[in-house]
């Protein structure tokens, strides 16, 4: 039987090569692709969310694991898709227009993968109508945008307001740097989170 505690850790320790050998043996042996991610790859990626939200580690062991995860998902998406396991949720998100900053907006995305969430990234400088369009084309269920710079925070509220005109009905979350709760709320996004474990505390609440 596939330990997959120990896949658990090699995801926590950022662990490529094992976290991709325990999930081919454990797939091998017959084991559930839902339960080699549920029980190993987001049981990992839940513990390194935890431990950063709590300063424990920092951002580079949060990258170091997300990709010992994206690994390991490579491995297991195809058998994933085969037993038909339903993503926890769909996401598309972008780095706000005029923006180019993009590595918090990447961490926010790997943990929502890792928390099993469908993520559609759209990159940098996503401008209102290109969010608008995605998620009429995804049918996605929640929308996040993140921002560096003051001066495009403003594009924030621009895309909620075109979609919001575009009857799109996604829920709208919001992050970076320059960003606060009392900003989220004036320009009526659905939530905020300060860094990429909230934000999939928040994104599993929004989606629920
Ligand atoms: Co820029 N830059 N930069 N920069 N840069 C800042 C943001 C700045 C604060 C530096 C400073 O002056 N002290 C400043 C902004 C000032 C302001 O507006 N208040 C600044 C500036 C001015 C600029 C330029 C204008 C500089 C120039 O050209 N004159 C220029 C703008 C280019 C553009 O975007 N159009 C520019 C360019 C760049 C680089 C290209 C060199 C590079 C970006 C590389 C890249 O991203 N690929 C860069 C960098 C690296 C930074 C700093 C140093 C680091 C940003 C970062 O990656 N932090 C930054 C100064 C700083 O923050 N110390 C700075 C790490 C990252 C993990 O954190 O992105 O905050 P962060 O993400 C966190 C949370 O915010 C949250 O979770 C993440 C993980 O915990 N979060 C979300 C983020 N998005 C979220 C979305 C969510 C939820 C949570 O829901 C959807």
């Amino acid at each position: 039987m596939a330990d997959l505690k120990a896949l658990a850790d090699a995801v926590i320790k950022g662990d490529q090569s094992t976290a991709v050998e325990i999930t081919e043996s454990a797939l091998v042996e017959g084991t559930a692709a839902k339960i080699v991610l549920d029980e190993g790859l987001i049981a990992g990626m839940d513990i390194v969310g935890d431990r950063f939200k709590k300063n424990e580690i920092y951002i580079p062991e949060v990258l170091i694991a997300a990709r010992a995860m994206k690994m390991a998902m490579e491995v297991l998406e195809p058998e994933l898709v085969k037993a038909g396991v339903e993503p926890v949720g769909k996401l598309i998100i972008g780095t706000t227009q005029g923006d180019l900053h993009d590595i918090g907006k990447n961490l926010v995305a790997m943990m929502l993968k890792g928390a099993g969430f469908d993520v559609i990234d759209l990159g940098v400088d996503v401008g209102p109508e290109k969010f608008v369009e995605k998620a009429r084309v995804t049918g996605t269920q929640l929308i996040g945008m993140s921002a560096l710079l003051t001066t495009t925070m403003p594009s924030m509220e621009k895309t909620i307001k075109a979609l919001k005109e575009a009857g799109i009905s996604a829920k709208i979350m919001i992050g970076g740097a320059p960003v606060t709760q009392g900003y989220a709320e004036k320009i009526g996004a659905d939530g905020y989170a300060a860094d990429a474990a909230s934000a999939v505390d928040l994104a599993k609440g929004l989606v629920a």
